[in-house]
């Protein structure tokens, strides 16, 4: 049995599933196979309008989904109401790019007509994680829906209430239900749906992603994975230091940290003394605990796990000589909370400075120059997100062609990221084509390049007419 627990409140059983075995995925990937052939053929402006109605059904539904995803992940509910709304905003775009399938035409090398056409894959396995529990499987599900193909959803477990409650809005206007198979369970299930599906797109962390890669090459299917990453945010010293350690703080510490954007190392290029002083009050000051508190950012982390993974780091960098400038403990209380955590001091090579804790730890590294703070940022095997906080021009310019990082924000949080733009990292972040935007409509299509000629022997109209 699959059951989430609220992490606030760990005696509340939030919801339970019975868990799919591979006999359960084998049978439902032949279902969604047989309803993905006439999917396919719909036309698609039906396939964009079942998205949009999908967006309806979620904005109707917006403040009972704020609520379960509070409840179910420890989501604060201003970010758990922009998730939803990331949501409906994901469904529409989706929808719109239904409508506008990309083709190419080529002027062939000999006579008759060359061009390209996109066609469905046929069935997505999408394996999907709790921090984002609607607009994640919403952002894998709606492209490979809107392009044709049918979906196993294979969720992570402590979300299992949020995939049902989004299957069930789904399900209730697709043509056919058994396009959306909702799989829930572990790793096991999820070996089974990276078996049966022609396209597998995961979300999660760095050893499962590995895994789920290497099965899912060797099977030959079509693969990417996103997998957290060690995010660095450079200061410069021309910067004004409460609203840059503001904007930072957020970035790292909202949602606990739990977003594999967050930041995770601030470098401050310079004299560290004001950006250290802006830190420490923004740190102090966040509002952290109750996650339905309209005001808080910091709620507790998923589970006692993720509490001890956050204590044991906080131990080894205590015993690397790091100061722990802020928090550094768990709150006394029956939920999963951690204060707020600001570290400073830690050996530039230190393990913590290179791995992600996936948590409410922020780190503030040191540099003489721009030059030394890329280098700091680079050193790490992950490459999702950066940024850089300057008024200088030439400087953003530089860290835009040298920071390791797929995503990369001048003067912004290295968090969010707009539907319309891919999305994914460098190094060891990610693994395949990147999600959203365009590139979703190539990773969950397949390319075929027609060659069309006539019957007629080849040449020119007055050869033919000359030799008739
Ligand atoms: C965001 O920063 O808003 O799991 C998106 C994650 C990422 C998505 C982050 N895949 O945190």
């Amino acid at each position: 049995m699959i059951i989430s627990y609220s992490p606030q409140c760990p005696e509340q059983q939030v919801a339970t599933a019975s868990q799919a075995s591979a006999h359960d995925v084998a049978e439902a990937a032949d279902h969604a196979r047989r309803a993905q052939r006439s999917w396919a053929g719909t036309p698609a402006e039906q396939r964009a309008s079942v998205l949009s109605s999908v967006a309806d059904a979620v904005a109707t539904a917006s403040a009972e989904l704020t609520d379960l995803v509070v409840t179910e992940v420890g989501k604060p509910c201003a970010e758990a109401a922009g998730e939803v709304q990331r949501t409906i905003a994901l469904l529409r775009y989706y929808a719109q790019q239904a409508l506008d399938p990309v083709g190419s035409v080529h002027e062939p090398t000999g006579p008759g007509l060359l061009y390209t056409r996109r066609r469905p894959l046929g069935l997505a396995g999408l394996i999907t994680p709790w921090n984002f529990p609607l607009a994640i499987p919403v952002w894998k599900l709606a492209p490979a829906l809107a392009f044709g193909n049918a979906a196993l959803l294979k969720p992570a477990p402590q979300a299992i209430g949020c995939a049902m409650r989004m299957s069930e809005l789904f399900a209730a206007r697709l043509p056919d239900p058994a396009l959306l198979q909702l799989l829930p369970g572990g790793a096991a299930t999820g070996s089974a749906v990276v078996e049966h599906a022609d396209a597998v797109s995961f979300t999660g962390s760095d050893a499962v992603g590995r895994t789920v890669v290497r099965n899912a090459a060797t099977a030959g299917r079509r693969v990417q994975a996103e997998m957290g990453g060690q995010n660095p945010a450079i200061v410069l010293p021309d910067t004004d230091p409460i609203s840059v350690a503001s904007m930072i703080t957020g970035a790292a510490l909202t949602f606990a940290g739990q977003k594999c954007t967050a930041t995770r190392r601030v470098i401050a290029v310079g004299d560290p003394r004001e950006l250290r002083d802006a830190l420490i009050a923004a740190v102090t000051e966040l509002p952290w605990g109750d996650p339905a508190d309209p005001a808080t950012v910091a709620g507790p982390v998923i589970d006692a796990r993720a509490c001890d993974i956050m204590s044991r780091a906080i131990d080894e960098a205590r015993h690397a000589g790091g100061r722990i400038l802020v928090g550094g403990h768990r709150a006394e209380s029956d939920g999963h909370f951690f204060s707020p955590t600001l570290v400073d001091g830690l050996p530039p090579e230190h393990p913590l400075t290179r791995r992600e804790v996936f948590g409410p730890l922020l780190l503030l590294q040191h540099a003489a120059s721009l030059d030394e703070a890329m280098t700091l940022a680079n050193q790490t095997p992950f490459g999702l997100a950066a940024s850089i906080h300057t008024n200088d021009l030439s400087a953003a310019l530089e860290a835009a062609d040298h920071l390791e990082a797929g995503q990369i924000r001048v003067n912004a949080p290295t968090t969010g990221a707009a539907v319309h733009t891919p999305f994914g990292g460098m190094k060891g972040s990610s693994y395949g084509e990147r999600e959203q935007g365009k590139a979703a409509q190539h990773f969950y299509t397949s390319v075929h390049t027609v060659a069309v000629r006539g019957l007629r022997a080849p040449g020119t109209a007055q050869q033919r007419m000359l030799s008739s």
